[in-house]
Parts: C-alpha cells; sequence; structure tokens
C-alpha cells in the first residue's frame, strides 16, 4: 500500500460541509486550574500524544484482542494499535472531517472501536460516544448538539440496519436545519492497509475538550459532557494506580466499552496507559465471557450488579476455569450488600465497588479496606481534591452517617455540559458543585454508602433512563392521555421500567405501547419491561415535584408484592 500523499497531512482532502468550531464550554475557574497542575494531577499530556507514546513504549506487547466487525478474531500488539489508529486518523482526514470536527461513534466492542477512538483523538477529532443500543431519537440528538461531521457504525452489528438507521437520522436532522453526518462504516475498513507515513502530532492544549461523553440524562433532551484531555487522563492514572493495573493487567470488557466505566475507571484507558492487555468481549454473556478468561488469563473485569449476578450463578452451574480472575469490579448501579460476598466466595476474586458518573467523580473501595467496607459501601473518591458535600433540601450540609443529596467538584469533574447553559442552572451550584441527583451517606471514614435518588431517572441495570423524555414519547400516541415511567424494584435488574397509562376518553386501552415506542427510534434499554393502564392516575398535589411523587407512590404501589396493578386512586 503506498503511504498517503505528505501533502499538508491535516488538511481534509474533499471537505465536507464546513461544521461549526467546537463550542466553548464552562471549565474551572483560573485559581482552580492552578491549583490542579501544581498538585500534578492535570499534565501537559494531550491524547495525541498519549496514543503516539504508549503505542510506542510498549510496542511489541499484545495490547488488544477481540473480534473485528466481521467477526475476525484479531490480536494486535501495541506498535499495531498505533497503526490502526493512525491509518483510521487518514480516513478521517479524507473524509473531510478536519481537528476540532465531532464525530458521533456507535460501534460495538470490536477492535475498530479502539482504532477509531484513538485515531480520532490522534487526528484532533472529537469523538461523541454513542452506544451501540442508541437508534434514531438519540442519535439525532447527539448529532444535532454536537454538530457532527461523521456517525461511525458496524453496518449491520445486532442485526440492526444502519443504512435505514443513518437515513432516518439524516432525516430528522434535515427537517431541523443541521447537515447531516457522513455515514463511515468500518465493516468497509481494509485493516492491512498500512498507517501514513507523516501525520502531525496537533497542536492541543491539554485543557481543551478531548471528546464528548453522555449523560445518563433526566430530561427529555440528551446532554453531552465535555472530558478535557488533562482532567481525563488524571482520572485514568489515578484509577489505574488504585487498581493496581501493570503490564500483567489482563481486562476483560463485557460492559459496552465507550461508557465511561469500562473506558475510564480504570478501564481500557488505565490498561493501555500501563502496557497491559484489553480482551473485547462481543457479547456480554457468561458464557462468552468465561471462555475469554480461561483463554486469555484474564485478571480484571467490570460489570453492572445484574452481570455480576449473571457470572455468579452460571460459575455455580458450570464451575469454569476463572483462576486467573483477581479483581472484579461492580458499578453503575447499586450492588445489593447480600450479593457482595459472593464475588469472593463464589468468583474467587475480590471484589471492588466503583460509583462513578460521566461527569467526573468516580468513587472507589480500595484494595486494603476491610470486607465489610468494601461489601457495604461503595468507595471514596479517587482524589484527595474531589470536594464532597452532603446536603439537605436548602443545600445545607447534613452531618456524617446521615442521608443527603450529593454534590461534587474537583479536578475531574466538568463545571458545565456542552452547549447547554439551560441545565446548567439546575446541575451546578453557583460555585461550581455538579447536583449529581444522588442520595448518599457519607461515613466518617470518608466512604460513600448510595441510598437512593432525586433525580427524575430509572437505573435499568446500569443503564439509565429518563422517565420525562420516555413519558414524552408515551404521549405521543394517540391512544394515551396521560403517562408515567417508574422504575420498580427487580431483583435482577435492580430496577425494571413500568410505564403507567391512562388511555384517551372514549378510546380501547393503546395495545402494543412497547412495539410503538420501539418504531418512534428510542433505544432499546429505554422500551418499557411492562405496561399498566389504568382507568385514572392517582392525583397529587399541584406542585413542581407532583409527577416525581407520582412516580414514587406508583412505584410503591407495583412494588408491593399484593399489587400486581396500581389500585385506583
Ligand atoms: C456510571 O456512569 P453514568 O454516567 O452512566 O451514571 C452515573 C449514575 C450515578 O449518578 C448513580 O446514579 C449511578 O449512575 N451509579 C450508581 C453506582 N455507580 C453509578 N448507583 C449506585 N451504586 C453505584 N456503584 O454509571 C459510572 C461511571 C464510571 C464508573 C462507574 C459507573
Amino acid at each position: 500500500m503506498t503511504p498517503l500523499a505528505p501533502r499538508s497531512p491535516l488538511a481534509p482532502r474533499s471537505p465536507l460541509a464546513p461544521r461549526s468550531p467546537l463550542a466553548p464550554v464552562r471549565g474551572w475557574p483560573a485559581e482552580a486550574r492552578a491549583r490542579y497542575r501544581d498538585l500534578g494531577y492535570w499534565t501537559d499530556e494531550t491524547f495525541a500524544v498519549f496514543v503516539e507514546d504508549r503505542t510506542a513504549r510498549f510496542a511489541a506487547r499484545v495490547a488488544v484482542v477481540g473480534q473485528d466487525a466481521r467477526g475476525v478474531e484479531r490480536r494486535w500488539t501495541y506498535a499495531d494499535l498505533g497503526d490502526q489508529a493512525r491509518a483510521a486518523a487518514a480516513r478521517f482526514r479524507d473524509l473531510g472531517v478536519a481537528p476540532g470536527d465531532r464525530v458521533v461513534v456507535a460501534l460495538p466492542n470490536v477492535v475498530e472501536f479502539l482504532a477509531t477512538v484513538l485515531g480520532l483523538l490522534r487526528y484532533g477529532a472529537v469523538p461523541v460516544f454513542a452506544l451501540p443500543s442508541h437508534r434514531e431519537v438519540e442519535l439525532t440528538q447527539f448529532c444535532a448538539l454536537a454538530d457532527a461531521a461523521a456517525l461511525v457504525v458496524a453496518a449491520g452489528a445486532d442485526g440492526v440496519d444502519h443504512a435505514a438507521l443513518h437515513a432516518a437520522v439524516a432525516g430528522r436532522l434535515t427537517e431541523r436545519g443541521v447537515v447531516p453526518p457522513r455515514l463511515v462504516d468500518v465493516t468497509a475498513w481494509d485493516l492491512t492497509q498500512a498507517a501514513p507515513s507523516v501525520l502531525p502530532v496537533p497542536d492541543a492544549d491539554a485543557g481543551q475538550v478531548a471528546f464528548l461523553q453522555l449523560s445518563g440524562g433526566t430530561t427529555g433532551v440528551s446532554k453531552l459532557i465535555p472530558r478535557t484531555h488533562a482532567d481525563y487522563l488524571y482520572s485514568v492514572r489515578a484509577s489505574a494506580d488504585i487498581c493496581g493495573v501493570t503490564a500483567a493487567t489482563v481486562m476483560l470488557v463485557v460492559l459496552p466499552v465507550a461508557h465511561n466505566f469500562p473506558m475510564s475507571s480504570p478501564g481500557v484507558l488505565g490498561v493501555l496507559d500501563r502496557g497491559g492487555r484489553v480482551v473485547l468481549a462481543r457479547d456480554p454473556s457468561p458464557r462468552t465471557a468465561f471462555r475469554h478468561v480461561a483463554a486469555e488469563r484474564v485478571t480484571t473485569v467490570a460489570l453492572v450488579p445484574p452481570l455480576a449476578h449473571a457470572w455468579i450463578s452460571a460459575a455455580r452451574r458450570r464451575r469454569p476455569d476463572l483462576g486467573s480472575l483477581t479483581d472484579v469490579q461492580v458499578g453503575g448501579a447499586r450492588l445489593a450488600d447480600t450479593v457482595a460476598p459472593e464475588v469472593r466466595s463464589v468468583l474467587g476474586a475480590r471484589l471492588q465497588q466503583v460509583f462513578g458518573m460521566a461527569e467526573g467523580l468516580v468513587s472507589y473501595t480500595r484494595a486494603d479496606d476491610p470486607d465489610l467496607v468494601v461489601e457495604t459501601t461503595q468507595g471514596r473518591p479517587i482524589s484527595p481534591d474531589d470536594e464532597v458535600r452532603v446536603v439537605d433540601a436548602d443545600d445545607i450540609d447534613v452531618p456524617d452517617g446521615s442521608e443527603g443529596a450529593l454534590l461534587t467538584r474537583g479536578p475531574y469533574t466538568i463545571r458545565g455540559y456542552y452547549r447547554s447553559e439551560h441545565a446548567d442552572r439546575d446541575s451546578f451550584t453557583a460555585d461550581g458543585f455538579y447536583r449529581t441527583g444522588d442520595l448518599v451517606r457519607r461515613l466518617p471514614s470518608g466512604h460513600l454508602v448510595v441510598t437512593g435518588r432525586l433525580k427524575d431517572q430509572i437505573n435499568r441495570g446500569g443503564e439509565k433512563v429518563a422517565t420525562e423524555e420516555l413519558e414524552a414519547f408515551a404521549l405521543t400516541h394517540p391512544g394515551v392521555l396521560d403517562a408515567v415511567a417508574v422504575g420498580v424494584p427487580d431483583p435482577y435488574l435492580g430496577e425494571r421500567i413500568v410505564l403507567v397509562v391512562q388511555a384517551e376518553t372514549g378510546r380501547d386501552a393503546p395495545a402494543d405501547l412497547p412495539g410503538f415506542l420501539r418504531g418512534q427510534g428510542l433505544a432499546t434499554y429505554k422500551i418499557p419491561d411492562a405496561v399498566v393502564v389504568v382507568d385514572e392516575l392517582p392525583a397529587t398535589h399541584v406542585g413542581k415535584n407532583s409527577r416525581r411523587e407520582l412516580r414514587a407512590l406508583l412505584a410503591d404501589r407495583l412494588a408491593a408484592p399484593a399489587a400486581s396493578a396500581p389500585a385506583a386512586p
């Protein structure tokens, strides 16, 4: 393969419609920036330098094992990964993507994910981390908000018709006056194509935004989370230290790799930082995972509670060879205290609880914490400079041991969302604390126990669903007068989604609402697990929080063992 022409290596060859520049974001005040630099948390390293440095430093070691988008098993060394990233960077350049352009990545756990993301970062474009379960509603929102130049998919993955999906997204964007992104299908990539010989490292400042993560969402509109090189790499390095990641670490990724947990807590980036090995699982089943553990001598894995459950019950039945596994991280949703000890007794590994959020703060139990602390708390924050407040409804601090709302700011927690000043007013205090929406108790040791949630969100086994969004879509059904989305306790998922609907007077109860919602183009994980039709929704007193109260009331009734449907008010 001839090297790509050396002329102006960062200049796009066939410009796409020019995109808006990366929007300015509300960052840390100058005093905080100086402090985080002085303390050594923030360095000058950018992701482009990270990619070059680690792929050269660990060149001969195996970096990633997994399938490509066509199902072929791949085993890339760090040198290969560097080449693949540079080749991907050149592909985006040749497509007309410019440095600074946003690119929505919606790939499953295939090796091209790493080539794409590291390639975009190496090139200086800004990845937007979507999930393969996102559909036209979400992809349209992300593309519009980010003004994305390209959308990257693995066509046909998981049975999705991505050409049709892209056409639907493009149609919706055009209606809104937004130029649709170019579709990039990684299954068409020739992975034997050589990387360009010259691709200068972009001249970026580590304080700039490197990529956009997704917020779990509490409203009808998605929010994008701007993470800078300096803040994110600090969280990666500090996480790798806390979790003891070394060149001997072999990390299995069963969760969607784009999620903040498997990405950086310490995740794939933490492993690549230290020269370890990443094993990508194409599906999350225990059967597949156990095969990888045995074959690659996996040492560590990050799971959400339902998967931890599934591993434990499958391991009891099948007695797999998990001898290499030393560390099992569980996070994303509350792990039941009763399940926690089984990680050691059944899987034979050390449990680490992880309570984190894409907005920043990540809290870990530590290897030297007593078992009881590991099994019953969600750990303590990464940084000595993570500021944590636990407050009452008036933002007054409550004493340790009491439940309150968690507020936080620190060296890797954002001060504002991307292009979302409206949301910022609700989500941040005037002095820059992020309102996590979580209810916690802080122990005198600094460990946090997650006790509940204030935000209008359902946490379905780690996947976050904004009740307001789901309700708004249900209301577009002509037979629905009102709809309330409720998270009902579930022994396996933690919560499942029940949609309680009141039918339009004189109309039949709407049939197949889940199918209707799927047809609207909502992500698969947001589709209700059950629909309950009631004659009339119970009334709550009018007020800002009345829908929240209504959800709580219905959740209680639906959770009561005797109630299969909420009683009439
Ligand atoms: C992680 O990130 P997100 O952005 O998908 O969700 C954040 C929210 C938290 O605010 C909390 O409500 C919930 O997920 N959560 C937990 C939890 N970990 C996250 N709730 C109870 N117990 C836990 N251990 O979910 C995330 C990001 C980085 C690392 C780990 C998880």
